[in-house]
């Protein structure tokens, strides 16, 4: 599916993690995009059933996607795989609330050090350095939020932590689209 202005921040970011780039100017890219784009709509499919991870472009040095929430739901808490990890909010309010990274002292229950809330063109970022997180739409976003990720470099798995206990578990992660088309069930997530 088409989206120019899409596409462009694509190019940019492409350029941006060219040539041992790290990506300085990343956040500055997506607040750009998220502030005034609005043809990601035909790439942003929701679920009833949980968050959807909506693939825009995959490329070595970094994956884009939009993540779609409904009311209601979130992400587990979760870690970033040694990953940098920017969050541009396109639309509704998003609440980040943050855990620290638990010590190798064995599964131990955790307790969130804060919470961060994000508007439409603002940009959050996160590295495992910085602890883990869950990600949701504020209670009073009526119809859920929808964010942009861009991940560098990509990974398709991480770990979630049972905020009981500190039991770690694998996530595989998927995509529920690609462009704009809905994947088989099986492949979804
Ligand atoms: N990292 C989660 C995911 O890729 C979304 S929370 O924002 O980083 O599903
Ligand atoms: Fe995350």
């Amino acid at each position: 599916m088409s989206a120019q202005a899409l596409d462009a921040l694509v190019r940019s970011l492409h350029d941006e993690f060219q040539n041992g780039g790290r990506g300085g100017r990343v956040a500055e890219l997506l607040g750009e995009y998220s502030g005034t784009g609005n043809d990601w709509r035909p790439l942003a499919p929701f679920s009833e059933q949980h968050y959807t991870r909506n693939l825009v472009a995959l490329e070595a040095r970094f994956e884009l996607m939009i993540l779609c929430w409904g009311p209601g739901q979130e992400s587990p808490i979760h870690n970033h795989e040694g990953q940098d990890c920017w969050m541009a909010v396109l639309e509704g309010e998003v609440e980040e609330v943050r855990y620290p990274m638990p010590k190798g002292n064995g599964p131990a229950p955790l307790l969130a050090k804060g919470s961060l809330r994000f508007a439409p063109g603002q940009v959050a970022y996160i590295r495992d350095e910085m602890g883990l997180h869950l990600v949701r739409p504020l209670s009073t976003s009526a119809s859920g939020g929808v964010t942009l990720h861009l991940y560098a470099a990509p990974y398709d798995e991480c770990n979630c932590y049972c905020p009981d206990t500190g039991r770690i578990t694998r996530k595989k992660l998927g995509h529920y689209s690609v462009r704009g088309r809905i994947l088989s069930p099986s492949a979804a997530s």
